[in-house]
């Protein structure tokens, strides 16, 4: 095994916090439970307020209002347990509507039937159309499966669906009110229905005050979900929590959780918060952390075991991949970056594709942080790290500016090892997740043989054209996934399983 060179970490803590209001409780709500045979006036004697709503009990059970009086479904000071007035319909139609991420006829399955560009990743909804974009409903993501002309969408993943009513301040079910249970008249747990965005390589800090305020907690419990190199990369992703603190988690069993993403896209966040009364009470949410311009992204199964690379290539140029004849150290093909070239660390020149330097901030927390330092900025482009024999880390290239309507062409290659390794590679502009390759089922072939620089498995796996605004904000992005010549479907992998052969064509 040939190990090209080593490299460094620097654990860097930039922080921030989020801000909630404290839950109003009503707390008056004690003797409140009026059998039946009181006027409103005198059934809060402490609290000062009549319920409009409910003029005199003449049963055990409030004339207009549904609930039991001993569920507290009155209408006192503080109280928003209530029926919901005009609850969101939820919008079924009789035909589905194609690739809207909408499930429109409500059989459980979006954009079924419809055809799609294989490896596009969309947000999506598989819940009554009416319930999508309200409350704490938010979307998932779902990848289009197969090749050339059949494609189908697959299954939509992530999000947070529609969720019986829990007395947490949210709109749980999506029907427009939050709270809406008689259960919920002393509500002392507020969750977030969003969060601000976080950056790659930064910590994120939660802290679980915000959420519960009570003293009387047994136990936090905090699990983080990210998004498809995460779960490839599963359990060794750095983050993964479950109690089990590893170098870059801390406070996995404690009130404030801080993690620190080595990805962008939506984590899904949860904490189960245990009460001496034996209560477990819950919150979840995602947070989306959102790297800017264009990244890309590498990870494979075979990670400590196979040395795989990313490469990127400069938009309007067709040079071969790594250097005109494929070997030597020196001699690096600057449209290409990758890494020999493209790191803080690399022996050879950067590539000079004429973008400007980013502020620090925007790589000093990630693996190279300490050479990123010395040089005082980040460049662009850039290769985060070279994973050779880590287990579980995903290689990046970032360009935090992209060309506004230029194509880049994105390619993997099998350096060392003998696998069978599936890389995966994921397309995310301005923060988005637009593009997965190489995700099962549709796992990407011939990575059986790693053939050093320049011979062995190179796969082109995508032109992705971004668009950008007069701000220089990465808008969306194109994606043209790669076939092999002449054909309309497959990946396009040369030297598969052949160490020995060589074809660093564009
Ligand atoms: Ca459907
Ligand atoms: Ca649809
Ligand atoms: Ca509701
Ligand atoms: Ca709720």
């Amino acid at each position: 095994m040939i190990n090209k060179y080593g490299h460094i970490l620097l654990v860097v803590t930039l922080a921030f916090m989020v801000a909630c209001a404290p839950k109003t409780r009503d707390d008056d709500d004690r003797g409140d439970d009026d059998q039946g045979m009181h006027t409103d006036a005198a059934d809060d004697p402490n609290n000062g307020f009549i319920d409009a709503a409910i003029v005199i009990d003449a049963s055990p059970i409030d004339a207009g209002n549904v609930y039991p009086d001993a569920n507290h479904g009155t209408l006192d000071g503080g109280c928003t347990a209530a029926t919901c007035s005009m609850p969101v319909q939820p919008g079924c139609g009789a035909t589905e509507i194609c690739n809207n991420g909408s499930d429109d006829n409500c059989d459980g399955r979006v954009d079924e039937n419809c055809r799609c560009e294989a490896g596009a990743v969309q947000e999506c909804f598989a819940n009554p159309p009416g319930y999508r974009h309200k409350g704490a409903c938010m979307d998932g993501h779902q990848t289009c499966e197969g090749s050339g002309e059949f494609t189908h969408w697959g299954p939509c993943t992530g999000g947070i669906t529609p969720h019986p009513e829990a007395c947490d301040n949210l709109d749980n079910d999506c029907n427009g009110c939050a709270d809406d249970n008689p259960e919920c008249c002393e509500v002392n747990l507020t969750c977030p229905s969003t969060m601000p965005d976080g950056q790659p390589f930064q910590d994120y800090v939660i802290n679980g005050t915000n959420f519960y305020m009570g003293t009387d907690v047994t136990n936090w419990r905090w699990t983080v979900t990210g998004g498809p190199c995460d779960q490839l990369l599963a359990p060794s992703v750095s983050y993964t929590l479950n109690g089990v603190a590893t170098n870059t988690v801390q406070g996995a069993n404690t009130r404030v959780l801080t993690f620190r993403p080595t990805l962008s896209g939506d984590y899904t966040v949860n904490v189960k918060i245990t009460l001496t009364s034996g209560e477990v009470l819950e919150c979840t949410f995602i947070v989306h952390i959102a790297g800017p311009g264009l990244r890309v992204e590498l990870c494979w199964d075979t990670t400590g075991e196979d040395d795989i690379d990313l490469h990127l290539h400069k938009p309007g140029t067709t040079t071969p991949w790594f250097t005109p004849n494929g070997t030597g150290l020196g001699t690096s093909n600057n449209d290409d970056c990758y890494y020999t070239n493209c790191k803080a660390t690399s022996f050879d020149p950067a590539p000079n594709w004429g973008y400007a330097n980013s502020p620090l901030a925007e790589c000093v927390g990630g693996p190279e942080g300490a050479s990123w330092q010395a040089l005082g900025y980040c460049r662009n482009p850039r290769l985060d790290l070279d994973n050779i024999f880590t287990v579980g880390k995903p290689e990046n290239i970032n360009v935090d500016k992209p060309d506004n309507n230029k194509t880049y062409r994105v390619a993997v290659h099998h350096y060392s090892g003998s696998g069978p390794s599936h890389p995966l590679v994921n397309i995310y502009c301005g923060g988005h997740l637009l593009g997965t390759y190489g995700r099962a089922p549709d796992l990407v072939p011939g990575f059986t043989a790693g053939g050093s620089r320049g011979s062995g498995p190179l796969w082109r796996v995508v032109d992705v054209k971004t668009f950008v605004n007069a701000a220089g904000e990465t808008t969306g992005c194109d994606l043209t996934p790669l076939n092999p010549p002449g054909q309309t479907s497959g990946y396009y992998v040369t030297c598969g399983g052949n160490a020995t052969c060589s074809n660093n064509a564009y």
